[in-house]
C-alpha cells in the first residue's frame, strides 16, 4: 500500500536558489536569506532518514483557470526565467515526472467530481514555483515529481470555493497515493503573508533592506505558525480564507489547504525548520513526519 510519508510547507522565492549558487542558476550571489536556507537544510536532513519514491508538489505559479492540471510528460529539460526577477533566477532544469502516479491522481480527482486534465505538451515550460520548492527540498533531483496546477477559483469565484475544491483534491490525492505502491513526500509550494515590496536594492542580497512588509502581516504569519506548532490544523483550515484575505497570502492558490487535507489534518505538532522574509513576504519551512499515519 502506498503512503504519504512526509508533508511540508515549502516556499518558493527564487531568491533562495539564487543565494545558494547552484550550478543550474546563471546569476550568482554573495549571501542572503540564511534563516530560510538553513531551514531548508534542516528539512533536507529530516528527509535523509526517510525512504520515498516521488515528490508531489502543488504550485501557485502554474495557474489554470479551467480545472486542475497534472504534468503528464516523463521528462522536461529547459531554462526557467522568473518573470519578475530575471536578474536572479535563470535556472537550467532537467526533471523526471512520475507519470503513472500523476495519472492516478488525475483520475481519482476526476472521480471526486473535480475538473481535471493531464498536461501532455512536451514543450511546456515548468513553472518556477515547482522548480524552486523541488530544488530546495531535493537539489540532487534524483526523485521523480508530480506537479499539480493551482486552479484559480479564489480569483474566479471565491476563497470558499477554492477551499472546498482544494480539500476535495487533497482527499483524492491521499486516496490515489494509498491505492498506489508509492511512498510520497508532499510539498505545498507557497509563502504565507504575501505583500511584496515594489522595488529592490541594487545589491539584491543586501539583508539590511529585508524585513516583513508590515507588522499586521507578521502577526498573521506567527498566528499560523503557532497553529502548526500546536497541531491545530483543522482550526487553521477554518481560518484560511480570512488569513488569505487579510495577509494577501499565497494560500489563495489552494496549496496549503490541499496539503492539510491530503495529510488528514494532523493533530501532532509540526516541525518549524525556519521562518524569514523575502522582499517583504513571510515564508516558513515546516514539516510533518507522517510515517506513523496522517491524522494521529
Ligand atoms: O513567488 C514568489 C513569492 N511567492 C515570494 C517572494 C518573492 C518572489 O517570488
Ligand atoms: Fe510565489
Amino acid at each position: 500500500m502506498g503512503q504519504i510519508v512526509y508533508g511540508a510547507l515549502a516556499p518558493h522565492p527564487p531568491h533562495l536558489v539564487y543565494a545558494e549558487n547552484p550550478p543550474q542558476n546563471e546569476p550568482t550571489a554573495e549571501c542572503g536569506w540564511e534563516t530560510l536556507r538553513w531551514g531548508y537544510e534542516r528539512l533536507r536532513k529530516a528527509l535523509e532518514g526517510i525512504e520515498y519514491d516521488t515528490i508531489v508538489v502543488l504550485s501557485p505559479h502554474w495557474q489554470t483557470y479551467v480545472g486542475t492540471h497534472f504534468l503528464g510528460v516523463p521528462r522536461f529539460d529547459s531554462l526557467s526565467v522568473d518573470p519578475v526577477f530575471p536578474n536572479l533566477f535563470r535556472y537550467h532544469y532537467g526533471l523526471d515526472v512520475d507519470v503513472p502516479l500523476a495519472e492516478a491522481l488525475c483520475d481519482q480527482a476526476s472521480e471526486a467530481g473535480l475538473v481535471t486534465k493531464m498536461m501532455r505538451n512536451p514543450d511546456f515550460r515548468v513553472d518556477y514555483g515547482t522548480i524552486v520548492s523541488c530544488h530546495l527540498t531535493n537539489p540532487a533531483w534524483n526523485k521523480p515529481i508530480v506537479s499539480i496546477s493551482s486552479q484559480r477559483s479564489a480569483a474566479y469565484y471565491s476563497l470558499e470555493v477554492m477551499q472546498e475544491q482544494a480539500v476535495a483534491l487533497g482527499k483524492a490525492t491521499r486516496a490515489a497515493i494509498e491505492a498506489s505502491d508509492r511512498k510520497v513526500v508532499l510539498l505545498a509550494s507557497e509563502s504565507l503573508s504575501h505583500r511584496h515590496f515594489v522595488s529592490e536594492p541594487d545589491v539584491v542580497e543586501d539583508m539590511s533592506r529585508e524585513h516583513i512588509t508590515n507588522h499586521h502581516q507578521y502577526l498573521w504569519d506567527m498566528k499560523l505558525i503557532e497553529m502548526m506548532r500546536t497541531g491545530r490544523t483543522r482550526e487553521l483550515l477554518d481560518l484560511m480564507p480570512e488569513f488569505t484575505d487579510h495577509a494577501v497570502a499565497e494560500s489563495d492558490s489552494g496549496a496549503f489547504s490541499w496539503l492539510l487535507s491530503a495529510m488528514g489534518f494532523p493533530a501532532r505538532p509540526a516541525e518549524v525548520f525556519g521562518y524569514g522574509t523575502v522582499i517583504g513576504t513571510g515564508n516558513a519551512v515546516v514539516g510533518w513526519d507522517l510515517r506513523e499515519g496522517g491524522a494521529a
